[in-house]
């Protein structure tokens, strides 16, 4: 399969995030894009294509324009107070404060923000956008008769809501694939999260909706970020009632056990007979990821993308988190690879 990528995302640098206490080196780093693109060469998976440009149109279909614009000018509007480190928010909108728009740029970082952990540097506007115009010709090769492609995007997407960031991320490319693909011809679209950490974002977008199917196989928030979403009453609503499915598994479950969810979210996919398939395609349900809690070999995710193929769905992959920077292209690639030998 066809992988589209742009170097852009390397301007997307965060210097550091606030983590246990103290400020740390991001943990989302441009390396795994790299080790990504290597794998994705090494293996011969297929042609590396650059993005063509598709503008913000496609984005303003899924996120707020005020957040948007938010994004497009906050650097300089930061640097403008004589700031040259990473912007992080430091402050919440916790139970009865006014949930009003502050005219401050500080205020408005802070609106716009679910963490401390999602900088914004000089680049990220111009690797979002990148990211984004990723997504959107991943899925274009799809409307183009493609059986799969892969949307190696950096940084992730799947935290990002309708109107905040949050998690390493910005634009919601798989949210941004899925609705480019429903204004294309598809009239249903699946969107399966199997990144470690709940596509909080992506349920946001399509709550209410019922032509995109959510799923989200993750850590169980009790205990993992983002903790305040991804419980398995979170159903939809309106329209939306019954087109959002969570698998909140605890941490430490067995790799039987994940592969029980999917057979799960496999099934509810195939009953939702969808004319496409979006992967959020985290690979941090890893055995050695940092900072999750699950316990996925590289063979499993050979396994994950053999399932997936079975589908015998057309599939866009968003590369979403995994953070043991030295596997990540073996682990997202055995996916891609397996996919593509069973679809
Ligand atoms: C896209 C994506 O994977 N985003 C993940 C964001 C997670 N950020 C917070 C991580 C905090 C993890 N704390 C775990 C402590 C383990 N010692
Ligand atoms: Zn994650």
């Amino acid at each position: 399969m066809q992988t589209f990528y742009s170097d852009i995302h390397r301007q997307h640098h965060g210097r550091t995030e606030l983590y246990a206490g103290t400020l740390v080196p991001c943990f989302e780093m441009p390396a795994r894009a790299d080790m990504v693109l290597d794998r994705v060469r090494a293996t011969g998976l297929g042609e590396v294509c650059p993005p063509s440009a598709h503008g913000l149109d496609p984005v303003l279909a899924v996120h707020d324009a005020g957040y948007v614009a938010f994004l497009q000018s906050a650097w300089q509007r930061w640097q403008a107070l004589g700031r040259d480190y990473d912007a992080l928010p430091k402050m919440w909108q916790i139970r009865r404060l006014r949930q009003a728009l502050p005219e401050h740029v500080e205020g408005q970082l802070c609106y716009y923000s679910m963490d401390c952990g999602t900088p914004i540097t000089a680049g990220t506007w111009a690797a979002i956008s990148a990211g984004a115009d990723v997504a959107l010709s991943a899925a274009d090769a799809l409307i183009g008769g493609q059986k799969g492609a892969f949307a190696l995007t950096r940084p992730p997407g799947h935290h990002a809501a309708r109107d905040y960031c949050g998690g390493y991320c910005f634009f919601n490319n798989a949210a941004i694939a899925a609705q480019h693909l429903r204004a294309n011809g598809a009239k249903r679209v699946a969107l399966l999260d199997v990144d470690y950490h709940h596509g909080n974002g992506t349920q946001d977008i399509f709550y209410q909706r019922d032509d995109v199917l959510f799923l989200s196989i993750h850590g169980h928030p009790r205990t993992e970020y983002p903790f305040f979403l991804g419980f398995a009453d979170e159903c939809g609503e309106g329209a939306g009632l019954g087109y959002n499915v969570n698998y909140p598994l605890p941490a430490g479950s067995t790799v039987d056990t994940w592969f029980d969810a999917l057979a799960q979210a496999c099934g509810r996919i195939a009953h939702f007979a969808p004319d496409a398939l979006v992967v959020s395609l985290g690979v941090d349900a890893y055995q050695g990821d940092p900072i999750s809690r699950f316990a996925l070999s590289s063979d499993d995710f050979l396994r994950m993308g053999e399932r997936l193929g079975r589908l015998g769905l057309p599939a866009v992959f968003c590369l979403e988190g995994g953070y043991a920077v030295e596997p990540i292209g073996i682990n997202a690639v055995n996916v891609l690879s397996a996919f593509e030998s069973s679809v």
